[in-house]
């Protein structure tokens, strides 16, 4: 059976404050194309089910455009593969705190064939294709008590659907962050995924496999709180094919995000902080022109901040979609030694020495290395948010 796997759509995203001609803010206008994009070629590869893992929306309160459109491309889909199932579930970004509140994406029961789980754990089965797919939206992960992910032994064929972060060895040796806050964790041994035919992950943006039949499709665009983590790499979905336990990677057009290798400058004077902004931007294959583009320079003093060639700056931010040239002054935190001379010792160092050196582990699960890296990634992050 062939199988499409959605993930992660977020529709109704917006950054920045471009408009399009026609008023709408330019990375929503993107997400929509990417997401019709999406939608016409799932359509020309003809599979016999569409899963969508969780993240339709990128809020609980879409705007009346991204719901009018997601409505229009579901409607679309299934008007163009009459009889194909879609199942799809409920993720962080789009599952109200609230019960009350009431989930938009139950809207979509309203399209014929489409089967939309937004609350619990529940198995869909799809008679016209003898096919049992276990639902685990994010709100059923965050209950106190996961049921047991049992496949039905009654069914031909037995899928896991869920929206959240995977544990384990295989998770933790591929996942390069740990997905956007209010995620729920799932341990690999309880999913076990040599007993389902598949199992479709959303949560985690990059596409990526953590058993040759278990998948996180990644999101369609790139729509994390820190994009520069999903610069590099294609965004797209998934044909599975679970008679030749196949997946074939579809990639989508979506807009260039470069992040530039960083530049430090210690040392440098400000001509030569402004001939290396400069030789970073030149050298961009096609230029700046509408792409997403952040260089960090680091150790930059006030003074030199004050100096650089902001018009040229200024004429790139234009050019560019989004031209982010983040500016980091030298660390300066001040660590008194006894009878030692003043010694500075940056935040990112600081941290770091307090995780290796006087923090005790509090569980004999936590990595100490594998914390350090968090912590320098959260640092990161952080630095990004200015
Ligand atoms: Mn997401």
């Amino acid at each position: 059976m062939k199988i499409a796997h959605l993930a992660d759509l977020h529709l109704g995203f917006r950054a920045y404050h471009r408009i399009t001609p026609q008023g709408v803010n330019v990375r929503e206008a993107d997400v929509a194309a990417a997401f019709r994009e999406a939608i016409g070629r799932t359509v020309a590869l003809r599979p016999e089910l569409i899963l969508v893992a969780g993240d339709v929306f990128h809020t609980v309160r879409p705007s009346n455009a991204a719901i009018a459109e997601a409505f229009r491309q579901f409607s679309s889909l299934l008007a163009q593969l009459p009889g194909v199932p879609v199942v799809v579930i409920a993720g962080n970004h789009d599952s109200p705190r609230s019960a009350d509140t009431g989930n938009i994406l139950t809207l979509f029961r309203e399209i014929p064939g489409m089967h939309v789980v937004t609350e619990e754990a529940q198995p869909v089965y799809l008679e016209e294709i003898d096919t049992s797919v276990f639902c685990l939206p994010h709100t059923a992960l965050m209950r106190e008590h996961l049921p047991a992910l049992e496949p039905n032994p009654a069914v031909g064929t037995n899928i896991l659907l869920m929206h959240g972060t995977v544990g384990g060895s295989a998770a933790e040796g591929k996942l390069r962050y740990v997905s956007e806050f209010g995620g729920v964790s799932v341990e690999d041994t309880e999913i076990g995924p040599e007993r389902w035919d598949y199992v479709a992950l959303g949560h985690y943006h990059i596409v990526t496999d953590l058993a040759p039949n278990m998948w996180y499709a990644g999101g369609i665009e790139r729509t994390s709180t820190n994009i520069w983590m999903e610069a590099d790499g294609p965004k797209g979905f998934l044909l599975y094919d679970t008679e030749h336990q196949s997946a074939d990677f579809h990639v989508l057009d979506t807009r260039h995000v470069i992040d530039l290798p960083r530049l430090s400058a210690r040392g440098s004077s400000v001509e030569e902080i402004d001939a290396g902004i400069r030789t970073a931007a030149e050298a961009i294959p096609g230029g700046l022109d509408g792409k997403i583009v952040r260089l960090v320079i680091t150790d930059i003093p006030r003074h030199a901040v004050r100096d650089l060639n902001h018009r040229r700056v200024r004429e790139w931010k234009a050019e560019a979609m989004h031209f982010h040239l983040d500016l980091r002054p030298p660390e300066v935190m001040r660590v008194v030694g006894y009878g030692a001379p003043m010694r500075r010792q940056t935040l990112g160092e600081q941290v770091e020495g307090y995780l290796r050196k006087h923090w005790n582990l509090t569980s004999t699960a936590i990595r100490r290395e594998r914390l350090i890296e968090l912590g320098r990634e959260y640092l990161e992050a952080t630095g990004e948010e200015g």
